[in-house]
């Protein structure tokens, strides 16, 4: 009798034992949510009903059942904000180079097909150039490249498609300029962090992409602090902090409607202070006056200048734009010193072609590229595999 009791006491013991790991595995496995990319502030504020804490934040992800410890758990995993570790730089240039080749293949294999063709003819060269035209290469560099490769196919007589790739290869990496220093002037040559400063129209991608350089910079290793200088709308620094803070980088901000100028100050004097790596300024792009964005952008460079020079003024346009885009980069190269271009959106259009046209317009290199709204869809600009992308490797 005693052992059954006995038996029945292991049972009851072990089981439970059991149902605890079972719980306990499956509560570790349960990552928190990611936060939202941007909160939405046209949602109405939760009402507040009888029973809940009153300093329970309402806009918070509220807790699930699975997420409360038990009381026997030895492990409690705090489910608070939790700092994501962005992918690092290096393994990521694989699956974004996947997608470029997605969008923008159609481009490199009209252009083969046609080249393909028995007779190159005058029809053909024009059905050629029309393609290039169509993908925002803009006129000058297509009448370049059609130029050069009428001249060396002519030279080359009969041809394989491996010596056709291989000819349009060569030129269009010729017109992608691949010996532009791309490099993102992320370090300061004095003792102070390096500055950047993100412009752009509106739209184009300068609060994202500001946030997913923040991540590559913090997967370094780097001390990042983020300046909210478009005081334009509220929404514009939330959705920057949201950035901040889901790799543990610290926004400075002011209030909706205030001076930029002293946001991006403040910014660089506080990155100065507690000795920050790097400094990314984000500001807004409203482009209703020239005259107001030029004194806006001019105001913010000058102010931060006080404290050290800025070490990079990215630019960003969205590819989807095309032309418009080109216009956009003319007046912003009026008002400060671009060092390089960001082309974003790059995963949903097929007009890569802007590339080549940008760098033309400004004689400023494109340093990186967007490919997508994913947290670590940013990646380096290389000429070579992005003409792999297009015509196949
Ligand atoms: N597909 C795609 N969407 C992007 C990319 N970069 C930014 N976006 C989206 O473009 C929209 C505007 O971005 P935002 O950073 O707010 O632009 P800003 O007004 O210039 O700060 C957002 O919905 C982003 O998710 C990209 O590379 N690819
Ligand atoms: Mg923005």
């Amino acid at each position: 009798m005693e052992i059954v009791i006995l038996a029945v006491v292991i049972a009851v013991v072990v089981i439970g034992a059991l149902g605890g790991l079972v719980v306990g595995s499956r509560r570790r496995k349960q990552l928190p949510p990611p936060p939202p990319a941007a909160p939405d502030i046209t949602a109405p504020p939760a009402e507040p009903h009888i029973g809940d804490e009153a300093e329970t934040p309402r806009d918070e992800p509220r807790r699930t059942i699975e997420e409360v410890d038990l009381p026997d758990a030895s492990a409690t995993a705090p489910v608070e904000v939790e700092v994501e570790v962005p992918e690092p730089t290096a393994g990521r240039l694989v699956r974004l180079r996947a997608r470029l080749s997605r969008s923008q293949n159609a481009l490199g294999k009209g252009l083969l097909t046609l080249l393909a063709r028995e007779h190159l003819d005058d029809d053909t060269w024009e059905e050629i150039e029309d393609t290039l035209l169509t993908a925002d290469v803009g006129v000058q560099p297509t009448q370049e490249l059609v130029e050069r490769l009428r001249e060396r196919v002519k030279v080359l007589g009969t041809r394989t498609p491996e010596e056709l790739r291989g000819l349009l290869r060569e030129e269009l990496l010729t017109l992608l300029v691949p010996d532009f220093d791309r490099t993102v002037h992320t370090e300061s040559p004095l003792d102070t962090p390096g500055i950047v400063m993100v412009v752009g129209v509106n739209g184009t991608g300068k609060t994202t992409t500001t946030g997913k350089l923040a991540r590559v910079l913090v997967a370094d290793g780097k001390h990042v602090l983020l300046g909210a200088a478009d005081t334009f709308r509220a929404a514009a620094a939330d959705q920057l902090q949201t950035w901040g803070e889901r790799v543990g980088a610290r926004t400075v901000r002011g209030p909706e409607g205030g001076d930029p100028a002293s946001i991006a100050f403040d910014a660089v004097k506080e990155g100065i202070q507690e000795g920050a790596d790097v400094v990314l300024i984000d500001t807004a792009g409203r482009l209703h006056t020239k005259t107001g964005l030029m004194d806006e952008l001019g105001k913010v460079k000058r102010v931060v200048e006080k404290h050290a020079p800025l070490d990079e003024v990215l630019l960003v346009l969205d590819a989807t734009t095309g032309q418009n885009g080109l216009v956009q980069a003319r007046v912003f190269a009026e008002v400060v010193n671009i060092t390089g271009i960001v082309l974003t959106k790059l995963d949903g259009t097929a007009k890569g072609g802007i590339v080549i046209a940008v760098q033309r317009e400004l004689g400023v290199p494109v340093k990186l590229i967007g490919l997508g709204e994913g947290a670590d869809d940013l990646a380096p600009f290389e000429p070579e595999a992005f003409v792999d992308a297009l015509i196949g490797e």
